[in-house]
């Protein structure tokens, strides 16, 4: 069987019309999550499952943040049993290895995940960096503000888009990218954080990390809660290496926050 005659310029149509008509949909969200790494795609999921319009922004290519990796580049990651529900509920083959730890295939992983947000209703911007937040008259976030990873490797000067969102979740990992941006460019800015402002990670204590985690992923921010690493980095807890309960779970603990926060209003 012969493949049809190629209009080229239909395929170009086709491509930005239905970029368009989707992220035009997206420009006014319940929730933007900013990084799609487990806990930005399991915050982005629960929210989605709950009917919630929300939609990850990812600066990189692909999804899955630090899961792809795993441990050193050996591609499987660590999770505690008590968080493992989060990753077979969306299929993942989990295989228990004693002692309360589970262990699971990394690319197996985000797959799952990133297709579980996709089908609960979520869209998944890849290649889109949050470079900035829209802030209210009450000093609130109340939106992020875009452009392509792309650009910002180029270091072009490339005037950004906004989306505007209910609520934001700061789920960028180690730098904590969006409670820093809001840091240097609010004066006066206070943070819920043990000294009030975003001071960054400390080294590795796994057990105070984990133990941590969820308590720390909390509104930290009018209109920004911060969910997974961020979550530590922003109050100065510990990493952990290649274990990633607290991030599903932070993730999960991110997504009822929004949903009660939401519901307040
Ligand atoms: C758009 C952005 C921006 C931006 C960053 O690092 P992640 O996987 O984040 P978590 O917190 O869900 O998971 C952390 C985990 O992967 C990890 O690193 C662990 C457990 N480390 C322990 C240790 O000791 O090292 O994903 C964050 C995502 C990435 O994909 C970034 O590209 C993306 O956020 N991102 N996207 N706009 N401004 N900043």
């Amino acid at each position: 069987m012969s493949l049809r005659h190629i209009d080229e310029t239909r395929v170009t149509r086709f491509i930005v019309r239905s970029f368009a008509e989707d992220f035009v949909a997206d420009t006014h969200l319940d929730v933007a999550v900013v990084g799609a790494g487990p806990s930005g795609i399991t915050a982005t999921r629960l929210l989605a499952e709950a009917g919630y319009q929300v939609a990850v922004f990812e600066r990189s290519l692909y999804v899955g943040g630090g899961m792809w990796g795993g441990g050193m580049l050996f591609p499987r990651i660590v999770i505690q049993e008590e968080a493992a529900h989060l990753i077979k509920e969306v299929g993942v083959n989990v295989q228990v290895a004693g002692e309360g730890y589970c262990v699971a295939d990394s690319v197996e992983c985000v797959s799952k995940c990133a297709a579980a947000a996709i089908d609960a209703g979520a869209r998944i911007w890849v290649g889109m960096l949050v470079e900035d937040v829209m802030i209210d008259e009450d000093a609130r976030v109340c939106g992020v503000v875009l452009n392509w990873g792309a650009v910002q490797r180029a270091q072009m000067h490339v005037d950004p888009l906004a989306v505007s969102a209910r609520l934001v979740i700061d789920a960028t990992g180690h730098e904590a990218d969006v409670l820093h941006t809001i840091q240097r460019k609010v004066a006066g800015a206070q943070f819920d954080t043990p000294t009030g402002q975003i001071v960054g990670e400390s080294s590795m204590n796994a057990t105070d990390a984990e133990g941590h985690i969820v308590e720390l992923t909390k509104e930290v921010y009018p209109g920004v809660i911060v969910a997974g690493m961020a979550a530590n980095a922003a109050a100065g807890a510990p990493r952990m290496g290649a274990i990633f309960g607290g991030m599903f779970l932070s993730g999960q603990k991110a997504a009822q926050l929004a949903i009660t926060r939401l519901a307040d209003e």
